[in-house]
């Protein structure tokens, strides 16, 4: 069933799997008020996925039944796939969440996606990059405080490590990744992202974290020998240096039989592109994952 906002309602056999109780307790509860629920014009209960989120919250599951959310999670994502989060996830809802630090808020509203349908990729690239543009902008208006954007990305950061306990991760594919921002460049958000979406395909991943010379990445590319080493670029500082020690990474990179991706703002220009060649210049998350699944079929022993 659909409702305004392009959500679906689930029923209450749905909301007793996705909580991991019978739906005599889901029934309960609803008509205790404790569930929001909803009535059909034929008196049945629908439950909207957000307030599924919100009761989970606010009920503190354990382990038992957060086990059975992670499944339903996996199987439900499956099931469509919308081109963007708009219309699930109210961007000045997650802006404030996130300005005013409410971890499990913003952790509503992105399972609320998930829920939706929509993959890691698509929230990173929709909801979670607007969101954050926006506290860029404001910022660079004089709007918000450095504090309020600092609380908006440790919130991004904390409720990004909640999202990534409650995704069921498939089996390990054999494969290991590196991921890293170059050197200077302190925006660590696109790195995490990056871990967080190859790792939901099955690959093991080194995160370097941000401000990695590349020397050091050189370093630990000829030691671990990745399939694949992906930089983020939010901001590029030094162009000469980062060109030339980037080429030397990226010669040694090819060398062992690695593929590099290069992402981010820092990247984007095509003049800058063409000094710092790479297997793949991504300008989304979507791009990487498809570009990892194709990656996947292709090497996976
Ligand atoms: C949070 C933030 C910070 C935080 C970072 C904290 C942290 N621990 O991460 C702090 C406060 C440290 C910071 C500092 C600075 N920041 Co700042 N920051 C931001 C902000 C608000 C959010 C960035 C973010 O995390 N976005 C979330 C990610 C997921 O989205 P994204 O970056 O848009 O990336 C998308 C794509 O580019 C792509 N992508 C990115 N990387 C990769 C990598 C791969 C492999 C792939 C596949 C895809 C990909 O996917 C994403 C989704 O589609 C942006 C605003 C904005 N417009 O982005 C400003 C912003 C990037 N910062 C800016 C500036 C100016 C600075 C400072 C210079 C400010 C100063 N005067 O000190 C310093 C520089 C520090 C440094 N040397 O790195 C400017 C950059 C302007 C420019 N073009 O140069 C922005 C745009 C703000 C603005 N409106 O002016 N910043």
């Amino acid at each position: 069933m659909n409702v305004g906002n392009g959500g679906r309602l689930l029923t209450s056999k749905q909301t007793a799997r996705l909580l991991g109780v019978s739906e005599a307790s889901v029934k309960r509860w609803a008509d205790s008020g404790s569930l929001v629920s909803e009535k059909t014009a034929g008196g049945h209960r629908r439950f909207r996925p957000e307030d599924i989120a919100l009761f989970q919250r606010d009920s503190k599951l354990g382990g038992e039944r957060r086990a059975a959310v992670v499944v339903q999670l996996r199987e439900r994502r499956t099931a469509v796939s919308p081109a963007t989060t708009e219309n699930v996830v109210s961007l000045e809802a997650l802006f404030e969440t996130l300005i005013t630090g409410r971890v499990e808020e913003a952790l509503s509203l992105f399972v609320n996606a998930y829920l939706h349908g929509h993959n890691l990729a698509s929230i990173f690239d929709g909801a979670l990059a607007k969101a954050m543009r926006r506290v860029g902008e404001l910022w660079y208006e004089g709007k918000l405080s450095i504090a309020q954007e600092h609380i908006a990305t440790r919130t991004v950061l904390s409720t990004l490590h909640r999202l990534r306990g409650l995704i069921e991760t498939p089996e390990e594919n054999g494969l290991l990744a590196i991921c890293c921002s170059v050197e200077a460049d302190f925006h660590e958000l696109p790195v995490q992202c990056t871990q967080m979406l190859l790792e939901s395909t099955g690959w093991r991943v080194l995160n370097l974290g941000p401000n990695t010379p590349f020397f050091s990445l050189s370093e630990v590319t000829m030691q671990n020998a990745p399939r694949l080493v992906c930089v983020s670029s939010t901001v590029l500082t030094n162009l000469d240096r980062a060109v030339r020690e980037y080429k030397e990474f990226n010669d040694a990179a090819h060398r062992r039989g690695t593929t590099v991706v290069v992402g981010g703002a820092g990247f984007s220009d095509n003049t800058i592109r063409e000094r710092f060649p790479a297997d793949l210049h991504a300008d989304s998350f979507q791009q990487l994952l498809e570009f990892a699944a194709t990656f996947t079929a292709q090497h996976q022993n």
